[in-house]
């Protein structure tokens, strides 16, 4: 699939040449900080994967590649709107409240882990493929009955889209004309089905047409592009007019997860031509760079400055108390049923015969 089809909207080209219309509305440091999240995000990633194979960490899905479709979608909200992320959505996440500890922590298996900071409205990573999409939308319908003004951001990917409640979700919110941006990365791959075995018409965006709402394909590896197509959306759904539909064409540069070997499934002239050619970091780079707003001492420092960050983050979540078993029980349910009880007492006696509290070992 070529990245230069029609009906794709671009503002920079692989080269970081302005092809389409800029975002007027970005300043100059707007448009810094949208880079450096996105380094940031990919040394988060690339120290995660580190840490997931010295032992660290549990099971970690990595984004690079899609932080240019994460970071400029996010950028878009406020911070009372919702955001309903996946598994490899942390680039998102990490916009929108989530600390480095909390990623951590939830990578490491303790409760705590995932919670944002007071006042963001950030949902719990769905694993589950597709069941975040009829609960953003439930969340923009509350908002609209309410008036509050709020506006939900659903992530999910190519995978996603056969999943019933897709479809539920997208017919049920254009007949609410409920204030919802569904954002689809289609990475091309789900773990190890190609798009073409996914869907018989590749068009993910196309879909929106089925059920009465807009639908926009972007370069999900143009920063720029992704910025300009999610704010038209929230704005749009922030007056009251509706959901939108975003195909995000991007790719996933890493494994499906750290359990995962992709060298079984994908061609490597495919991953290297994403990688050399179509990398969204290098892409914005180039552009700032000609622009004059970043250098390679500003790429060093900022790259310091994270790692700074990073090991005070790590050190916290490594310092943080394990959890203990009875807390898996503690806070899914207010009253919790029997069956649960049930449960609870079975998994405790069995684990207070062997002399254990944590549900790390
Ligand atoms: C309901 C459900 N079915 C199956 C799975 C197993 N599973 C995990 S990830 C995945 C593929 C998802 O692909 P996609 O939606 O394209 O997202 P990506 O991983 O590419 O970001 C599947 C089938 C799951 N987590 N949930
Ligand atoms: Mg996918």
């Amino acid at each position: 699939m070529g990245i230069c089809e029609a009906g794709l909207v671009q503002v920079l080209n692989e080269d970081g040449r302005v092809v389409g219309e800029q975002p007027q509305n970005l300043s100059d440091a707007q448009l810094k900080d949208l880079y450096r999240r996105m380094q940031w995000a990919r040394l988060f990633d690339q120290r995660a994967m580190r840490l997931q194979r010295q032992g660290r960490i549990g099971t970690y899905a990595p984004l690079e590649g899609q932080e240019a479709a994460q970071v400029g979608s996010s950028y878009v909200l406020e911070k009372g709107d919702w955001l309903f992320p996946t598994y490899r959505d942390l680039a998102a996440c990490f916009n929108f409240g989530l600390s480095y500890t909390s990623a951590l922590l939830y990578t490491m298996g303790h409760w705590q882990g995932g919670r944002p900071e007071e006042g963001y409205n950030l949902f719990p990573i769905s694993i589950m493929i597709a069941t975040q999409l009829p609960q953003a939308v439930g969340a923009a319908w509350a908002s609209k009955l309410k008036q509050d003004g709020r506006v939900a951001l659903v992530y999910f990917g190519d995978g996603a889209t056969s999943k019933g409640d897709f479809h539920e979700a997208l017919n049920l919110a254009s007949v609410l004309k409920a204030p919802v941006v569904f954002f689809c990365q289609n990475n091309q791959w789900a773990i190890s089905v190609p798009l073409h075995k996914q869907t018989g018409h590749p068009v993910i965006a196309d879909k929106a047409q089925g059920y009465g709402l807009p639908g926009v394909r972007v370069d999900g590896n143009d920063v720029l592009a992704v910025w300009k197509v999610t704010k038209e959306a929230v704005e749009r759904a922030r007056r009251g007019e509706g959901p939108t539909l975003i195909e995000a064409l991007t790719y996933r540069l890493g494994p499906h997860t750290t359990a995962d070997d992709p060298t079984r499934y994908r061609p490597a002239e495919e991953l290297e031509r994403w990688k050399e050619q179509r990398d969204p970091l290098r892409r914005f780079r180039l552009y700032l760079e000609r622009e004059g707003l970043w250098s390679v001492q500003e790429e060093e420092q900022s790259a310091a400055e994270f790692k700074a960050v990073m090991d005070e983050a790590l050190k916290k979540a490594e310092q943080t108390p394990k959890s203990q078993l009875q807390q898996a029980f503690d806070y899914v349910y207010a009253n919790p049923p029997q069956d649960l009880l049930r449960q609870q007492e079975e998994v405790l006696s069995w684990r207070q015969r062997k002399g254990r509290v944590s549900w790390h070992n």
